[in-house]
């Protein structure tokens, strides 16, 4: 289920049962800590998520593009963060158009309507994440990359989680297919990622996912972790992966990547893809 705050609004992240994809509330610390009082007079505020995700719904299966920008002012201007608005509001909306089309009430061609509006929503709050800014400290700073894998079309997650990633100061380096064991070696030792990240859509794709854990036994130690998510993983169909670390939500993963030490340069920082 997907968690928001009752009174502020924020997303507060995925809660059990994982594959249930409704709203739930609760209360987040910063509002707790304002007292019942202060939260009393603030609920009239409190704004109404779902509806803002009915109006996505319809737009999205009607192909309402023009809608798009209408209805992600009205979530900024009720008080949503934009990546919020993708993370707790558009993804469980594909995952429900998705078991829409498994049961047959809708056609792929309805399915793929929708992910193209969902595209739109994602490129307007890229805009709008890009347009506001995060400062990435200097002393504290992330790197991660994410890998696409051949053959999945499945590239929203993973521009969603880059997005995601970028609005809490981790940077992602994003790499169109996974390279050759040789040129990883040199591309951790030029930027020392923290983590690789790999999004898993489809078991077929896992076979990929076996090839990069092998190129990376090849580097020498320390070496970034091999992270796997995305929907194969969230609805654990597929068997452990020796040397990768499979992550069903995204509640805490930032946490996680800032507990992982960057791998030691040898070399002075380059740009990617140099
Ligand atoms: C949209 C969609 C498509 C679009 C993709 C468009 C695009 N540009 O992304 C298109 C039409 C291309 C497509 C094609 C296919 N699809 Co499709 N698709 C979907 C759908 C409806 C939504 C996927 C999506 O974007 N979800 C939203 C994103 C944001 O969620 P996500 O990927 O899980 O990512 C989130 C998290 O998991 C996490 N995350 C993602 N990656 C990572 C990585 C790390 C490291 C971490 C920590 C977290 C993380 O962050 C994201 C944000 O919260 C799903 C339904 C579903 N339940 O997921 C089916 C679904 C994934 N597709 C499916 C299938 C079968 C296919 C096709 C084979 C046939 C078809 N239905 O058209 C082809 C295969 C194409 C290919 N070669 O890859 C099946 C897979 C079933 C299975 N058992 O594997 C699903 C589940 C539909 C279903 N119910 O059967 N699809």
């Amino acid at each position: 289920m997907l968690r928001w705050c009752a009174y502020c609004q924020e997303f507060q992240g995925e809660v059990a049962p994982l594959d249930v994809y409704t709203t739930t509330h609760g209360v987040c610390e910063a509002c707790l800590a304002k007292g019942m009082d202060q939260l009393n007079c603030e609920i009239g505020e409190a704004h109404r998520l779902r509806a803002i995700q009915g109006r996505l719904y319809q737009a999205g299966k009607t192909g309402d593009l023009a809608a798009a920008p209408l209805i992600v002012r009205f979530a900024i201007a009720a008080g949503l963060s934009p990546v919020d608005i993708l993370v707790g509001l558009v993804t469980p909306l594909l995952y429900r158009v998705g078991d829409d089309w498994k049961s047959g009430r809708i056609t792929i061609a309805e399915q793929q309507r929708f992910s193209t509006f969902c595209d739109h929503i994602y490129e307007l709050i890229k805009l709008q994440v890009k347009s506001t800014g995060v400062t990435f400290s200097a002393g504290r700073q992330a790197l991660v990359f994410l890998f696409h894998l051949p053959g999945n079309d499945h590239s929203l997650g993973l521009r969603i989680l880059s997005l995601w990633l970028h609005s809490r100061g981790i940077e992602a380096h994003e790499f169109p297919a996974p390279p050759s064991a040789e040129r990883l070696l040199e591309l951790v030792e030029e930027h020392s990622p923290r983590a690789i990240l790999i999004s898993l859509a489809l078991e077929r794709q896992k076979t990929h996912v076996y090839e990069i854990a092998r190129r990376m036994e090849g580097l020498p130690h320390p070496r970034p972790s091999l992270i796997v998510g995305g929907y194969a993983i969230k609805n654990r169909l597929i068997a452990p992966i020796p040397g990768a670390l499979f992550v069903q939500t995204m509640t805490g993963f930032d946490d996680l990547i800032w507990s992982l030490r960057s791998v030691k340069r040898r070399t002075e920082p380059q740009a990617v893809g140099s």
